[in-house]
């Protein structure tokens, strides 16, 4: 198949099961086009099937903001045309979804058709477009999907919840390359940065309010009183400054590492002892996933789709969001007993395996091809 994929190329967990799904797809035989406004950081490396096209939006003094929406329609239309795209695969509804339904319909009058599916990631649905500035417009163009998947069970209801839609949303899961997140033996940093045998809590966000980052520094100032321990927060955003105060006037910044964007993420995880995600909302929550890949048990909120990928007392534990104390409880009973560690370690593994990108892929191909059929019925 010739496919097309439309993501936001920084990062960001949309950005990323996007392009780590167009690599899997090229290396399966598809022909894989991202059309972005940047080359997405995960392609890093050369496949023969994958192919970069860059959206380029026009800067004119008229503009106050410019008319990105166009100029990826615009993309669309001219790359589906000159590549014979079979299908086109939008990643977060806004503005792709809409763009693509656009271009949908301008290649239709020159007699090109092209079906698209749009994968909802969660922010575009639970924060942003639900907002009435975008709603009209996120739901329309959600209906007007050839297909429409979303990255969770939860995400899915949400959807049906806050908009008006006639279409039936397939579940595929977001997945793991287990080639690249794999425990590695990285002993000698350990010895390093925790040279008495302190544990290692790591927190990786964009650092959003969402993230709720404060609770982790909270949770963290009572971990590190019965039991020794670091804290690596890795990441960068508009939370940053107010973190980096809350820590001061904690006063653990000594135990509390800021790394800030790290590509490398799975080499701090493979020390790592314990993942905290203490979201406000997650549809999914990649970046817990990817934690138990590498062995790392996952403290989080049970908000959103987290519930699907943190079991409560196997591979981790959940709490109410805000509830730092709680939070705080779960990780001292999981850290101040070795083999109960190694119990929860070896559990989030275990349940990270059903995300095996070998597992999810035949169910994107065969998705694919049903959108296919039933447009050209
Ligand atoms: O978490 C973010 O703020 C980034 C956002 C994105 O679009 O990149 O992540 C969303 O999509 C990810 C991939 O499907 C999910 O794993 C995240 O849970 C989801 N974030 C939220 O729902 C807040």
């Amino acid at each position: 198949m010739k496919i097309g994929i439309v993501c936001y190329p920084t990062y960001g967990g949309s950005g990323v099961i996007a392009t780590e799904l167009g690599k899997a797809l090229a290396k399966n035989g598809h022909q894989v086009h991202f059309i972005t406004y940047q080359e997405p950081v995960r392609l890093d490396s050369f496949n023969e099937n994958i192919f970069y096209h860059e959206v380029s939006a026009l800067d004119y003094p008229l503009f106050q903001y410019q008319p990105y929406e166009s100029a990826l329609a615009s993309k669309i239309v001219d790359v589906a045309k000159f590549e014979k795209l079979d299908i086109l695969h939008v990643h977060y509804a806004i503005p792709h979804a809409s763009s693509a339904l656009m271009a949908q319909n301008i290649l239709r009058e020159s007699g090109y058709n092209l079906p698209f599916v749009t994968t909802l990631h969660g922010t575009d649905i639970t924060l942003v477009g639900k907002d009435p500035g975008y709603k009209p417009v996120v739901e329309y163009s959600i209906n007007h999907s050839n297909g429409i998947t979303s990255v969770s069970n939860n995400l899915r209801e949400d959807t049906y919840k806050y908009f008006n839609i006639n279409k039936e949303i397939e579940v595929i899961p977001n997945f793991i390359d287990f080639a690249r997140f794999k425990k590695t033996d990285k002993d000698h940093f350990k010895k390093a940065i925790a040279p008495n045998g302190e544990k290692i809590l790591i927190h990786v966000s964009n650092f959003r309010k969402v993230k709720r980052v404060e609770d982790v520094l909270r949770m963290f100032d009572l971990v590190v009183k019965k039991i020794p321990s670091k804290l690596f927060l890795v990441g960068d955003g508009p939370e940053r400054m107010n973190i980096e105060m809350l820590c001061r006037s904690l006063g653990n910044c000594d135990q509390v590492r800021f790394l800030g964007k790290q590509d490398a993420v799975e080499d701090l995880l493979a020390v790592s002892d314990l993942f905290i995600l203490p979201s406000e909302t997650e549809s999914f929550g990649l970046a817990a996933l990817e934690a138990m890949a590498v062995e790392v048990p996952v403290i989080s909120s049970n908000a959103g789709g987290l519930p699907e990928i943190n079991i409560q007392g196997k591979t981790g534990f959940l709490s109410n969001v805000g509830d730092y104390k709680d939070m705080a409880k779960n990780a001292i009973y999981i850290l101040e007993d070795e083999t109960r560690l190694k119990e929860f370690k070896k559990n989030a593994y275990t349940h990270a395996k059903i995300f095996d990108i070998k597992n999810i892929l035949p169910l994107y191909e065969a998705y694919y091809n049903k959108v296919r059929s039933n447009y050209n019925s």
